[in-house]
This record gives C-alpha cells, structure tokens and sequence, in this order.
C-alpha cells in the first residue's frame, strides 16, 4: 500500500477529487498554503493500493494545470532574490510524494 501526499491548485481542487472520488478512490482534502507564495492551494492524502498508484497519477495530471504565477518583488527579495520587479514562476499542475505504507488500520 501507499500514501500519496499531493499538491495541487485550489482552482484545480475541486475537479481532481471529482475524478479521484468518481474511480473510488478514498481522499482526504486539507487547506494548505504554499510556502513562498503564501497563496492557498489544496492537499489531498490518498491511501491506495500499489497497482492504483499510475492511475492515480494519470488522474491527477490530466487535471492539474500548470499556471503563470507573479511573485511580487517584496517577497522574492525576501528570499534572497536581487529584483526591483515582479518574478514569473511556473506553478503545478501537481507536486505528488509517494510513501511506502507499513500498515493501514481503520477502527
Ligand atoms: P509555493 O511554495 O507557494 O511555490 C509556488 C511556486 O513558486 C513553485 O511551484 C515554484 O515554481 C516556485 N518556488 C517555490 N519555492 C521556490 C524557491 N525556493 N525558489 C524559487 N522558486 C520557488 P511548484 O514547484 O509547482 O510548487 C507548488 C506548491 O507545491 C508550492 O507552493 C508548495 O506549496 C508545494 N511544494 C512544491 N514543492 C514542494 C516540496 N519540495 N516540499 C513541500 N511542498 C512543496
């Protein structure tokens, strides 16, 4: 079995569990904030077994856009960047660890 952690846009959230719940696949959804753009995004744990691991993945690439993101100059000079103007990044579609689970016990 294994736990996979994702990160997606909040905009892309709600389609992606769509489709995860739709093949009946088990999600918990948490409220997250990215780090260093201090945007909300979402965080989806999914326990699955094995064999489900490369659907899982399929789904949610097929739903996670990649985004054009400003980081205004006051944060990336927070960050050591030398800038006077807003940075372009390039955010998602999804950011996926995957976990090796020793066991899974529900109650
Ligand atoms: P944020 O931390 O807000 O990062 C948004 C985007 O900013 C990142 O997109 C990346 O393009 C850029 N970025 C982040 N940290 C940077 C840095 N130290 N220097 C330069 N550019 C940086 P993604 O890589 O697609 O990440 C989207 C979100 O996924 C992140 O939001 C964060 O919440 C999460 N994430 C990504 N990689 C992670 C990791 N290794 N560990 C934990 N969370 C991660």
């Amino acid at each position: 079995m294994k736990l996979i952690i994702t990160i997606v846009s909040k905009e892309d959230s709600s389609i992606v569990q769509k489709e995860l719940l739709k093949q009946r696949f088990f999600v918990t959804k948490l409220s997250s904030t990215g780090g260093f753009l201090k945007h909300g995004n979402t965080t989806f744990m999914i326990g699955a077994k094995d064999q489900d691991v490369d659907t899982i993945i399929n789904i949610i690439s097929e739903y996670s856009r990649t985004r054009k993101e400003m980081v205004p100059a006051s944060i990336a000079r927070d960050f050591g960047y030398s800038t006077v103007s807003p940075t372009e990044v390039t955010v998602g579609g999804a950011t996926l660890f995957i976990m090796d689970v020793e066991k899974m016990i529900k109650l």
